[in-house]
């Protein structure tokens, strides 16, 4: 093997050199690794997690280029109370966020993380979050003892030589990110598979624009390249430099004319966002040439360009899905994408050395290594109920093996945005679609959505919990200054978006699903891109714009027009509390509510 020296620094730019050096007298590693991005780095990185027992190489034969993490049990998710954003005012951070006084949480961080690295490795991970070199793209440099988020971070970002040029051509500002398992090794002392400690902060600085996370390995918490600065940190910079920085998928739509109309979406979770990045048309559309191109599925920026029109690019390079639900019938592109080069993380080990979760296959294999490492059976889950993947099981998948990636999905300059769609998981009141008049309705739209609780989260199944924007845990400031941002984008705009909201999840009375959802929704699609592009006719309604049984495409579906009415139904009693239900948030927010949604909610009520 060739000798790799990886503790000389591979940038020359004083004020990082200077941070890494002040960082490691604070953490005390063992040693420092600079991150060069290599192949070769990575495939040393992962041997040696195989060797450690954090990494299992999955059956090269099934699962090329993959490998299986399990985490510690009690690390498996964000941790929404243990996050915080530390901005020097409490009103900065809103009634949404957790706050701490910067100072104190300076302090406290400071003995955290002294002497937290001790007995392992001190990576220097520099990434940039768009294409390197784009204009829209922000560079950060994590510094972190944990191998397995450099390898998940080579995934999702763009890392290692090309930043380090791009740092030291010194023209942007870099966001410092420090990371610890926080788990020190004493001499002598041997590691266990997946560090961690029980003690966990997920502490955002706004102004300084610094991450600093200590005692998780796990997704969000651990990647901070993603939620904390694709999110938290750059929507403070978005507010800011005039831009937006969003939790949405973005899709290209591709009609029979081969003319692509772009589009963003933002749903809470649960209502599957990455299987309608990855949506493949019916064949009745395919046939007729209808394609949806994949840019993202997570997180959009999105900025207004000399002429006035918005330009999005997806900051991240990979998918971090949630593997439970995910099949070739749900989503066969994320399937594809996860194919190879895939990292495993909770998911469940079969015999053969592969992977399964629930939802994979219809028929679960007979014998299993659940992601806890004991063994599993389907009788044995018909007795207990236990779950052979965990819920929050995920998979780290390259972006660019998704088969329907877009052409354009790493244009520098991003891809012109039409239209920007909201939605949640409504078994009542929300119709299929409907389309606010204007940009400050379609605030209001996306300031007041949410989504009913799953029995899996915890709450009152049934009530509707408000994510305005799908942004709840990820807006970095006041969410009433965040709601001001939005209407405010539209004096730099030549011309706005048009605003939609959707809903897969209405009901009937027996409690069955109205509409098929999936492909299906490509139905719902071309109605928004017809009229974006101003094709399509549609009915005014107290609520909004909405499409007539004739104004959509029924071609190779049978959906009879009483359905179809059902599904679309306007219910005054219940947006009468609906109307109330956006009152509660409002009054949250209300010392900084802009006024457009206050006069919105009166206009609404007025139509009704
Ligand atoms: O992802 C989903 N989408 C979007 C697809 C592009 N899901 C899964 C949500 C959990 C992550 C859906 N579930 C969708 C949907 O459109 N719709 C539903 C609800 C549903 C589930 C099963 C059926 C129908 C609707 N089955 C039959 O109709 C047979
Ligand atoms: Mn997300």
């Amino acid at each position: 093997m060739k000798k790799r020296t990886s503790a000389r620094p591979l940038s020359a730019n004083k004020h990082l050199l200077r941070w890494v050096e002040k960082m490691a007298e604070l953490c005390r590693p063992q040693s420092v690794h600079w991150v060069d991005g290599s192949q070769e780095e990575y495939d040393d990185l992962c041997a040696q997690m195989v060797a450690a027992g954090t990494l299992i190489k999955l059956n090269e034969k099934l699962w090329p280029g993959c490998y299986y993490a399990r985490s510690d049990a009690t690390d498996v998710a964000r941790v929404e109370d243990r996050t915080f954003i530390c901005s020097y005012s409490k009103e900065g951070a809103g009634p949404t966020n957790n706050w701490v006084n910067p100072f104190e949480m300076r302090k406290k961080l400071r003995g955290l993380f002294n002497g937290c690295m001790a007995g392992r490795t001190m990576y220097v991970l520099p990434f940039s979050m768009g294409p390197i070199g784009s204009p829209m793209s922000q560079i950060g440099v994590q510094l972190t003892d944990s191998p397995y988020v450099v390898a998940n971070m080579r995934i999702m970002a763009r890392i290692g030589l090309p930043v380090y040029a791009e740092i030291d051509k010194a023209e942007k500002r870099v966001v410092p990110c420090m990371h610890t398992v926080g788990a020190p090794l004493g001499r002598g002392e041997k590691d266990v598979p997946w560090p961690c400690s029980k003690e966990k902060y997920i502490v955002h600085f706004p102004e300084s624009r610094e991450i600093w996370s200590y005692g998780s390995g796990y997704g969000g918490n651990a990647l901070l390249g993603k939620k904390c600065f694709a999110l938290r940190i750059a929507s403070n910079m978005a507010r800011d430099e005039g831009w937006m920085a969003e939790h949405m998928l973005i899709v290209g739509v591709e009609d029979p004319k081969g003319e692509k109309t772009y589009v963003a979406a933002a749903f809470p979770s649960a209502c599957g966002k990455t299987n309608f990045a990855m949506l493949i048309p019916p064949p009745a559309f395919q046939r007729k040439g209808w394609k949806i191109w994949t840019v993202g599925d997570d997180i959009a920026w999105i900025k207004p360009d000399a002429n006035g029109r918005l330009r999005a690019i997806n900051p991240e390079a990979g998918f971090f899905g949630v593997a439970p639900g995910t099949s070739n019938k749900t989503n066969p592109n994320a399937m594809a994408s996860l194919a190879r080069n895939t990292i495993f993380t909770n998911v469940a080990l079969t015999p053969e050395g592969g992977v399964w979760w629930e939802g994979m296959t219809d028929a679960p294999p007979p014998k299993l290594t659940d992601w806890q490492g004991k063994e599993w059976t389907p009788e044995l889950a018909k007795q207990t109920g236990a779950k052979a993947a965990h819920p929050n099981a995920r998979f780290t998948a390259p972006a660019s093996q998704c088969p329907t990636i877009d052409p354009a999905w790493e244009d520098p300059a991003g891809v012109p945005l039409s239209a920007i769609v909201f939605g949640g998981r409504r078994a009542t009141t929300m119709p299929l679609v409907y389309q606010a008049f204007n940009w400050s309705g379609g605030v209001y739209m996306g300031a007041t959505m949410g989504s009913e609780m799953t029995a899996a989260a915890a709450g009152t199944v049934g009530k509707v919990r408000r994510d305005p924007m799908a942004m709840l845990p990820f807006c970095g400031y006041h969410m009433g200054d965040y709601f001001r941002h939005w209407i405010t984008m539209q004096r730099k705009l030549s011309e706005t978006p048009r605003v939609f909201h959707v809903n897969w999840f209405r009901k009937n009375a027996e409690g069955k699903f109205l509409w098929p959802g999936f492909s299906e929704n490509m139905r719902v699609l071309k109605w928004i891109v017809d009229r974006t592009r101003g094709r399509a006719l549609g009915k005014e309604t107290p609520i909004g714009w909405v499409p007539r049984y004739e104004d959509i495409d029924w071609t190779g579906m049978k959906f009879p027009q009483e359905n179809f009415d059902e599904l679309q139904a306007f219910d005054r009693g219940l947006w009468r509390s609906e109307v109330m239900g956006h009152e509660e948030l409002f009054l949250d927010l209300h010392d900084r509510l802009p006024k457009e949604m206050v006069y919105e909610r009166e206009l609404l009520i007025c139509r009704m």
